[in-house]
């Protein structure tokens, strides 16, 4: 046993995850240590698990895994001027190289040499002790809870999305898919002042949370349903044609839903990550100017997230419909794979303990 209880959730290789004492690392001076609070599972966590793998990202060596975590102040290195031990902070888990160009000119997000958690080569933060760099760690004020600074992770993705999209006050935007990116996209979208927002799934219990979550129309779609009939049924429930889709689902009907159903000018944002090659009617798009695009991870985010739900803009707590602690990792796994729920929350220290 290590002489300080650093219990780590590592997986080995698909289907194999373990739980192991490692030791509490070391920092650098511009590092902090975090004692692990709480960290929600990912859709690419669980998939790791399943395959092994997540794009071209493979899991050739034990890695750490989990990404959307908050924890407590610990240790600060030398150079730290922005956190005081004790601070309680949501981690944004991208710690790019901030000398490339992306770097310095502000889209750090596709910096090629980015060290992310729990996308090898890199370790996640599934763990009691971690190092990370203080500069991405934000503090949470006194009234947010531990678990909604894990959240602003997902939530920065729907804001870096919605951002993308160019949504605003009054905007009309379509929302295919209603898994937990497609319900921060919700979130955000009727934060930023949009103002019809129809969100679709094949499941109605996602449907129904959406609605209680502030979505003006639902959609359920059937997979043997038309695609003309899909686009038209959005247009007749919205009243309009929208001027901003957000595909969340990532699978090629819902994508090409994106594609058909914006008005023209408008624009078409792809979340969900699909196949690496997705048919798509691409002159129905050029042809009516709607502006195809993608987004990757998030960038400068992290702030807007934390301000909207720190001013209570945004509820996100509805999200978490499942709580374990780090001993029950793999309970945890199984039951983010089952999909039942939306998110699952792994708790590493007793729940509460750093809530008011
Ligand atoms: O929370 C961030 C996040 N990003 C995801 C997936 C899950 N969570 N992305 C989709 C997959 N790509 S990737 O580059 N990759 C597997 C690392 O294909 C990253 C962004
Ligand atoms: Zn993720």
């Amino acid at each position: 046993m290590a002489l300080q209880d650093n219990l780590t959730a590592i997986l080995y290789k698909t289907g194999d995850l373990r739980l192991e004492q490692r030791d509490v690392p070391q920092i650098k001076d511009d590092e902090v240590l975090l004692q692990m609070d709480s960290v929600g599972i990912c859709g690419s966590d669980v998939h790791y698990w399943t395959t092994g793998r997540c794009g071209n990202f493979i899991v050739k060596e034990p890695m750490v895994i989990g990404h959307e975590a908050s924890g407590i102040v610990a240790k600060l290195g030398a150079k730290v001027k922005n956190l005081k031990v004790g601070d309680r902070v949501a981690i944004e888990p991208g710690v790019p190289c901030r000398f490339c160009d992306f770097c310095k000119n502000g889209q750090y997000n596709l910096c090629p040499d980015m060290a992310f958690c729990a996308t090898p080569p890199y370790h996640g933060n599934l763990t009691r002790y971690y190092a990370h760099a203080a500069d991405f760690c934000y503090k949470l004020p006194e009234h947010m809870s531990m678990e909604e600074g894990a959240l602003l992770e997902p939530l920065s993705v729907g804001v870096h999305g919605c951002r993308r999209a160019g949504v605003t006050a009054g905007s009309s935007v379509l929302i295919l898919g209603a898994g937990p990116i497609g319900l921060v996209t919700l979130l955000t979208a009727k934060a930023m002042g949009a103002t019809n927002v129809l969100i679709t799934d094949l499941l109605q219990s996602r449907l129904d949370l959406a609605k209680s979550l502030g979505a003006d129309h639902t959609i359920l779609i059937k997979k043997e349903d038309k695609e003309e009939d899909v686009v038209k049924n959005i247009h007749q429930t919205m009243g309009a044609e929208p001027e901003k889709a957000l595909d969340c689902s990532g699978v090629e009907s819902t994508t090409r839903l994106a594609v058909l159903a914006t008005r023209s000018g408008g624009v078409a944002v792809m979340i969900g990550m699909g196949s690496s090659e997705v048919k798509i009617p691409l002159q129905h798009a050029l042809a009516r100017e709607v502006d195809i695009r993608g987004i990757f991870r998030y960038c400068n985010d992290y702030p807007l997230a934390l301000a909207m739900v720190a001013s209570g803009q945004i509820n996100i707590k509805p999200l978490v419909t499942h709580h374990f602690t780090i001993e029950e990792t793999v309970k945890a796994f199984e039951t983010a794979r089952a999909g039942l729920g939306v998110k699952v929350m792994i708790h590493v220290q007793p729940k509460d303990t750093n809530n008011k």
